[in-house]
């Protein structure tokens, strides 16, 4: 009779050494998964690589070979089972041998192996892999490919050659750490038969009262039966069967009646569907397996119009402006970050209201836990291919690779409905600009891509899209991150855009971001230093507490870091010297620059879908840091979370005067600023709320002129609705905020101030602030429109807000959960507070 698959996870028992040296160096493995680092720092052999300037003292692991051994006993198998390792990823060349026969060759970090092992199967079996160093082999393909030009920004040319996650070769937020090791887990399974994989083919009805599709079942080894359950929730909806020429592919037809559709947060619940698949043979179940999955429908809306063409999500035929962040890996040494991890991460997410996350691909194909929470979160993904800032070499076995490397992952990521968009690369369509490669739009024959001097389009153009149509149909494609169909890839009218002339390019200021958005904004940002306990993790010695010291330099590997931070400064603010207050301004300038960057984007959604979108580069950071992630390393939020999160919010409000450059050729301050006051809204219903226009006057607080009040306001469902325009006269009245609020009967829903732009030209003497504790609250309160107000963090406590405008007459009050230690002595910053 044969048996049931059984898969043992062969975490334990391991041992490591560097492969070049004696047999008495082995040392053990805490546990598989893991990297050499992980390994080395464990056994006390190098110093944790993320304090002070250890990266350096580390370098060498990068440059060794690596061998990890175990030993396993034969599994107790029923006779005629086969026996097989499986491997769901290996970092990255390895040789895998078994009692001294060599059973896997693998070059890809991204693929997963299945290897029979029947065959050299002994009763006490020895298990050893070495990996070699990536950067060397690397540096070696390179020089064996010659024909090609290897162009590559962030990182050496060498990783074009590679199939390992870019940014281990650095980048400009990241150390230079060159892992190696099996880095996701190992199995010995036993089987007769088994499932190889669970497609959920299906469709929605328009009236999303219906899903019906298949399921097709790959399996291998004999099945007489195969049988299909569909529960959600615990209850059946379908369960079908199959009896005859099961094997190998078969398909299934299911059809569910009043299915639940599963929502982008915000927009209804995340039903997930449990689809179970149960292969017989012989008349016993011999494996089993179960995908979770969400039923939608989804699509990529791409239409002309009077700005060019749109780009923006439908969800289940509701219009979603994507207001989120984009992601990169959350650790240099992968193999450590947990569910519980990733589940911390991505409910920041849900905090900071925003829907979507972009995975970015100078990363990885992320783990299964992370789209398994953002699906049941409600969060939306945008996947990228691997590929990032080159110009990628494409012969025949890497092209082989890609594909392969391709297809396993969507196949295993098909089933997770918050993926709703799959795009070839990141900026590699730059790099082919810059650098004046081959390209001509018109021209569609692929094969001819492949002789000229930008043969990577092969991938993107050619190779991934029809992986995507083979193996995941419903989901839309996109050549790049950014694109913009045959136009210079920063086009603003059509496909999306990375806007980076605020901070890099023309070093725009930030004020003008809603100027230079796109279609869709799927990066732009500012960098901004971490909370201080970060830098004073990071900083091991006390003589280097200080803002631009050698080892905070280090710790931001973006070029021209200083000279670019000390711009937005120097441009806004009156610089300080000492750390603190040069965190706290670093973070308010980022601040500054996402509350007008979120607030313009979103505005423009309600312009005829004139933006669809705005991810923030970037949510977090793989190691402590300053960079521009608005959340660091030990996930402490940066004043900026906070901001993006108001722009967000269900229904917000925005208020913003013309911006009026200070510092161009002999300009004289304008006499004139026009403003605007508007509301956003996701709400699918139309909504009503007072809105007060106050104008408060910087030095005293007093009305320079009455308060407007528009009541009753009709709140456009899911748009914007404009609600006042007016002007401040320069000229005559006194420096001022205009500070709206949006009223719902008594009870304020949502706060924008907009403040006289530089801040560097007002002063701010004494504030009047108050910040009283009591029963799990701060309440806060000035006599004097205050900017910035941030309350100090402290691990473990959760803020309902933070970085707030305080205006005298209108009291705020923050939400304190998971502790209280930040009550006992409120401690705070704001600007202008010596
Ligand atoms: C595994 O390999 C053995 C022989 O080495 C073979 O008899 C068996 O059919 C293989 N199993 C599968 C499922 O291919
Ligand atoms: C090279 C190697 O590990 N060979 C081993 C294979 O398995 C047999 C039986 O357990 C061992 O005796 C060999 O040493
Ligand atoms: C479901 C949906 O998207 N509804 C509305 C969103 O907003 C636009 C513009 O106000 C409406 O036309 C849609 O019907």
């Amino acid at each position: 009779m044969p048996g049931v698959a059984q898969r043992i996870e062969l975490s334990s028992g391991w041992t490591f050494k560097q492969t070049d040296e004696a047999d008495d160096t082995w040392a053990p493995v805490a546990k598989v998964p893991t990297v050499s680092h992980l390994d080395l720092m464990a056994n006390g052999r190098i110093p944790d690589p993320f304090l002070g300037m250890n990266e350096l003292d580390v370098e060498w692991v990068g440059e060794k070979s690596w061998t990890y051994r175990t030993t396993f006993a034969a599994p107790e198998g029923a006779s005629g089972a086969s026996v097989f390792l499986l491997f769901e990823g290996l970092d990255t060349f390895a040789t895998v041998t078994l009692n001294g026969s060599v059973v896997l060759k693998s070059d890809n970090m991204f693929q997963s192996h299945r290897v029979n092992i029947t065959g050299v199967l002994k009763d006490s079996n020895t298990l050893v892999i070495d990996f070699d160093s990536a950067l060397l082999r690397g540096r070696e393909l390179e020089k064996d490919h010659s024909d090609y030009r290897f162009i590559a920004h962030n990182g050496e040319t060498g990783r074009l050659a590679v199939r390992k996650a870019q940014y281990h070769w650095g980048w400009d937020w990241g150390p230079v750490l060159m892992t190696a090791g099996p880095w996701r887990p190992v199995y010995l399974e036993t089987s007769s038969s088994h499932i190889e994989d669970v497609w959920v083919k299906y469709e929605v009805s328009e009236d999303l009262t219906t899903a019906t599709g298949q399921v097709e079942v790959l399996s291998a080894g004999a099945v007489d039966e195969i049988r299909l359950s569909i529960d959600v929730q615990g209850s059946s909806v379908f369960t079908g069967s199959l009896t005859s020429a099961v094997e190998g592919k078969a398909s299934i037809d299911f059809k569910i009646d009043d299915v639940k559709a599963w929502y982008p947060v915000g927009y209804g619940a995340q039903p997930l569907y449990d689809v179970t698949v149960e292969i017989v043979s012989g008349g016993s179940v011999v494996d089993r397996t179960t995908k979770k999955t969400g039923f939608r429908r989804s699509e990529l809306v791409q239409k002309d119009d009077a700005y060019g063409q749109s780009f923006y999500f439908r969800v289940n035929n509701v219009d979603v402006f994507a207001g989120g962040s984009c992601w990169i890996p959350a650790d240099n040494f992968l193999p450590r970050l947990t569910r519980e991890k990733y589940r911390e991460w991505l409910q920041l997410m849900i905090e900071g209201n925003q829907v979507m996350t972009r995975v970015w691909g100078g990363g990885i194909y992320e783990d299964d836990a992370f789209y398994d929470i953002c699906d049941e979160l409600g969060i939306l993904v945008w996947q990228d291919f691997m590929f990032a800032c080159g110009s990628y070499p494409t012969w025949s076995s890497l092209r082989d690779s890609v594909d392969a490397e391709a297809r396993q992952n969507v196949r295993r990521l098909r089933h997770h409905p918050s993926i709703v968009l799959y795009a070839g690369n990141n900026e590699d369509y730059q790099i082919q600009e810059w650098y004046k490669l081959d390209y001509d739009y018109e021209n569609k024959d692929a094969e001819s891509w492949l002789k000229g001097s930008y043969p990577a389009r092969y991938y993107y153009e050619h190779l991934l899209p029809k992986v995507i149509s083979d193996e995941s149909p419903n989901v839309p494609y996109w050549p790049s991150s950014p694109f913009s169909n045959g136009k210079e890839s920063s086009d603003l009218t059509v496909g999306d855009v990375h806007q980076w002339n605020v901070w890099h390019g023309t070093q725009e200021k930030y004020q003008t971001y809603a100027k230079i958005g796109g279609r869709f904004n799927s990066e732009f940002g500012l960098e901004a230093f971490p909370q201080q306990v970060t830098v004073e993790n990071f900083v091991t010695k006390p003589s280097e507490l200080y803002p631009q010291s050698h080892t905070l330099d280090f710790h931001n590997k973006a070029d021209g870091h200083e000279r670019r931070i000390a711009t937005y400064l120097v441009e806004n603010f009156r610089p300080p010297t000492d750390l603190k207050s040069h965190i706290y301004l670093t973070q308010l300038s980022q601040s500054e620059a996402l509350s007008y960057a979120y607030r313009g984007f979103r505005r423009q959604w309600g312009e005829e879908r004139k933006c669809g979108g705005a991810l923030v580069w970037q949510i977090n950071d793989c190691w402590p840091c300053t960079s521009w992630a608005i959340v660091d390393f030990f996930l402490r939020k940066k004043p900026g979370f906070y901001t993006i999160a108001r722009a967000l919010r269900p229904i917000t409000v925005g208020v913003e005067r013309e911006h009026h450059d200070w510092s161009v050729c002999h300009t004289r301050p304008a006499k004139k600023s026009p403003f605007s006051v508007w509301i956003a809204s996701s709400k699918l219903e139309e909504s009503h709320g007072d809105v007060e226009i106050r104008f408060l006057s910087i030095e005293t607080g007093a009305e320079v002129k009455p308060t407007v009040v528009r009541s009753n306001v009709a709140i456009v469902p899911n748009g914007t609705t404009e609600v006042y325009a007016g002007e401040i006269d320069n000229v005559n009245e006194e420096p001022h905020v205009v500070a709206v609020r949006l009223l719902s009967g008594k009870q304020v829903v949502a706060r924008e101030t907009d403040w006289p732009q530089p801040f560097k030209y007002l002063a701010f003497p004494d504030r009047g602030v108050k910040v009283e504790t009591a029963g799990g609250r701060y309440t806060i309160t000035a006599d004097r429109p205050t900017k910035g107000l941030v309350l100090h963090e402290t691990d473990g406590v959760r803020l309902s807000d933070n970085c707030i405008d305080v205006m005298p007459g209108d009291t705020q009050v923050i939400e304190v959960s998971g502790g209280s230690t930040n009550l006992d002595t409120p401690k705070f910053q704001y600007l202008g507070l010596e």
